[in-house]
């Protein structure tokens, strides 16, 4: 048992959460509005130090954050990490990938678009080239591939699925990616969001 903070409108959150579910692990959620800044709230700055959701809190009082970090460790052992030693490198390989090559660019372009409401004009154009450059890239993979690590869903697909299915938000229209589209169902599906 654990106690998740988070942001349904975070993908970073649902990531967790989202594993946590498939998984059937219990768990309770704690809300955290983020655009009124409760993560840097004195209460939650004592638990969890990096002031940023999702961060949970486990019953012997240890505490993690981190979406990626929190998503390996609520796996371990499951076969959302293949017991293949080269798959779960390359579910690693993406994990690490998409807090440098796609979260900063289509999940910041996201929420200053949909959430803050900025328009186009006001948002760093090197957003999109970046963004489109993550979405070229994941598209060659799933040209040749089903999953982006091993033979079936891993934590790889759900970290990066996280902000893909809502990339539209951001003004990625997937339309231009089909191999994108059709994996991000494919996830959808297995992850019963469809
Ligand atoms: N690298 C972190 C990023 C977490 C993050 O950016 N969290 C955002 C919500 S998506 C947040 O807590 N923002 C509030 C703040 O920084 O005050 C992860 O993957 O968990």
């Amino acid at each position: 048992m654990f106690t998740l903070f988070g942001d349904k409108v975070s993908g970073n959150c649902l990531k967790v959460k989202w594993v946590a579910d498939h998984l059937g692990l219990a768990y309770g959620w704690v809300d955290v509005d983020v655009v009124k800044g409760e993560a840097k709230a004195p209460d939650f700055l004592a638990k969890f130090p990096m002031g940023q959701v999702p961060a949970v809190e486990f019953s012997d009082g240890r505490s993690l954050a981190q979406s990626n970090a929190l998503m390996l460790h609520l796996a371990d052992g499951s076969a959302l990490i293949p017991a293949d030693g080269f798959a779960r490198a390359e579910m690693l390989q993406w994990l690490f990938w998409e807090q440098y090559s796609h979260e900063p660019a289509i999940a910041v372009r996201r929420f200053q678009k949909f959430y803050l409401g900025k328009p186009d004009s006001e948002i760093d154009p090197a957003l999109t080239t970046k963004g489109h450059a993550a979405l070229n890239q994941m598209e060659q993979h799933l040209a040749k591939r089903d999953w982006f690590a091993g033979a079936g869903l891993s934590c790889a697909d759900i970290g990066l699925v996280a902000y893909t299915r809502v990339a539209h938000e951001g003004g990625f229209d997937l339309a231009e990616w089909p191999a994108v589209r059709g994996w991000v169902a494919r996830v959808e599906g297995a992850l019963g969001l469809a």
